[in-house]
């Protein structure tokens, strides 16, 4: 995995890479679609808007974040969990557009996941300064189906990590349009996001988003 890593760090030209069993990086994949995703998530965060969650320990997320789809991931005082309405406007949460249904089956097809049908897609936003810090997804139901995750806009390093917190972290850029696409042994691993750094993107300016589609129910 590690020669697999190194690769990828010192030859960004490959379109698509293992990062490991399970975890398939699949660069630019959606970088012919960014225009169409972004004004699809207009829509969303018209309905939605992003908003800082709670930890079930009292913290304010650094990430900004909304969801569409049947469910949407929230975290407040009482812990984490899937709700199909938001409980911001008590309205469902906004629909999946197709656009964004359609690139991550996309996406789960290529990296060999077939019949990917998620029913929540967590959007996340951050601007300088905010990270994500290491964590596993597993709050999701079905931990057979992947998570396909769709990064837009500023860059960061992704922290990839073991099925344990200590394990150690392997560091991997994720740029604009990049999809990466984490299915069985990889869907439990520890992982995080740095500081974003400063900078200007011409889409979206001095912010990342990452869209990930689960099937949560
Ligand atoms: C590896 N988001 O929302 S996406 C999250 O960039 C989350 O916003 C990060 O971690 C972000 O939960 C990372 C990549 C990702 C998503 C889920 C994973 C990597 C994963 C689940 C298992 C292993
Ligand atoms: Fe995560």
């Amino acid at each position: 995995m590690t020669q697999d890593l190194f690769e990828i760090l010192d030859h960004p030209g490959p379109p698509s890479a293992s990062l490991g069993p399970g975890a398939v990086l699949l660069r630019g994949f959606a970088t012919s679609r960014t225009t169409a995703l972004l004004a699809a998530l207009e829509q969303v965060i018209e309905q939605a808007p992003f908003r800082h969650m709670l930890t079930p320990g009292g913290l304010r997320m650094s990430v900004a974040m909304t969801n569409c789809g049947p469910l949407g991931w929230v975290s407040d005082r009482t812990g984490y969990r899937y709700t199909a309405a938001d409980p911001q406007s008590a309205l469902p949460w906004p629909s999946m557009p197709d656009e964004f249904r359609d690139l991550a089956q996309d996406a789960a097809a290529q990296a060999g996941f077939a019949n990917f049908q998620p029913d929540a897609c967590l959007i996340n936003r951050y601007v300088p300064g905010t990270r994500l810090s290491l964590h596993q997804d597993r709050d999701e139901r079905d931990h057979d189906a992947p998570i396909v995750s769709i990064s837009l806009g500023l860059p960061v390093v992704f922290l990839f990590g073991g099925l344990q917190r200590a394990d150690k972290n392997l560091r991997v850029p994720l740029m604009h349009g990049d999809v990466v696409v984490w299915g069985g042994p990889a869907r439990l691993r520890f992982h995080g996001v740095l500081p974003l750094k400063e900078g200007h993107h011409s889409l979206l300016g001095s912010q990342r988003i990452n869209l990930t589609f689960r099937k949560a129910g």
